[in-house]
């Protein structure tokens, strides 16, 4: 979470005015947009985010956490990473996420948070099977430029044996480096959220496993970070993970998946920008392309 997003959001929940209020001045750069983040309305073209999922087929939220930190402030609840996707935008970290927190899921010290699909397996279908929407944002509408909160991705068939991608960060701990997305591979986090739930959302369910390349350069359509079962460097880390696991994986599906700010696994491969607020991820959702009653 970004030290001046919750200083934002404070202001807003608190009725303050944030250009004329002592107490709310801006610590400095981007404010207007993450103003408008923190805002209810906030998001693309100030729709309302949606409770219904908008797809019938094709694309599934993971609906359900396991054994979730309950933390305190507007962050701290897990449900708000299952509950619905609320992108804001290429400009603005949306505000309907989860800080991750330290579960009996997570490795220890870590922060993370588990999810699952309720009574679905998640399969392996062609190119990105499935999508994590964290909060990043743009720096000055500079694609190159990026508030990240890294996020390790790891997925399990019991919970207990992790199978993961081959998370990397090869910048040093310089703001611009931090700040690159290029510098960073196989991490969630990275890519800012343009999904949103909302009337005005014109993307279909094969929209969000879609690639475009425009002024931003290649992204999914929807924004956020995908993961494909198929790739080359799935199954080459994880807890308890090995070849027989990874092929009844892309083979069978998972049932669970784990995100985990990399931060928290190691600080020093993990770097983190100066100016996070708590040095945590924050999670909005998971959507899978392709699932099956378990
Ligand atoms: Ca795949
Ligand atoms: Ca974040
Ligand atoms: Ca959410």
């Amino acid at each position: 979470m970004k030290r001046s997003l919750r200083h934002a959001i404070f202001c807003a929940l608190t009725g303050l005015l944030w250009l004329s209020a002592t107490a709310c001045t801006p610590g400095g750069g981007n404010n207007d947009a993450l103003l408008a983040a923190a805002l209810p309305s906030g998001g693309s073209g100030g729709q309302a985010c949606l409770e219904s999922w908008p797809y019938s087929s094709g694309a599934y939220i993971a609906d359900s956490s396991v054994n979730a930190a309950v933390d305190a402030g507007t962050f701290g609840d897990p449900t708000k990473a299952t509950n619905k996707i609320c992108g804001a935008g290429w400009a603005s970290g949306g505000t309907d996420v989860y800080s991750t927190g330290s579960s009996s899921e997570c490795e220890s010290g870590e922060n993370c948070i588990a999810l699952e699909w309720t009574g679905k397996r998640v399969l392996d279908a062609t190119g990105v099977d499935f999508v994590v929407y964290e909060n990043p944002f743009l720096y000055n509408n500079n694609a190159s430029s990026r508030f990240i909160e890294a996020v390790i991705v790891e997925v399990s068939q019991d919970g207990t044996n992790w199978c993961g991608w081959n998370p990397s960060y090869s910048g040093t701990t310089s703001a611009p480096d931090l700040r690159n997305p290029g510098n960073y591979s196989d991490l969630a986090g990275i890519t800012p959220v343009l999904f949103m739930q909302s009337s005005a959302n014109s993307l279909s369910a094969s929209d969000l496993f879609t690639e475009v390349t425009d002024s931003y350069g290649n992204h999914l359509k929807g924004g956020g970070d995908g993961f494909d079962l198929s790739a080359p460097s799935f199954g080459t880390t994880g807890s308890g993970c090995n070849t027989t696991l990874r092929n009844s994986i892309r083979s069978s599906g998972f049932v669970y998946v784990r995100l985990t700010t990399a931060y928290s696994r190691n600080s020093s491969s993990f770097p983190i920008v100066s100016d996070s607020f708590d040095q945590k991820a924050d999670i909005d959702g998971v959507v899978a392309r392709s699932v099956t009653d378990r």
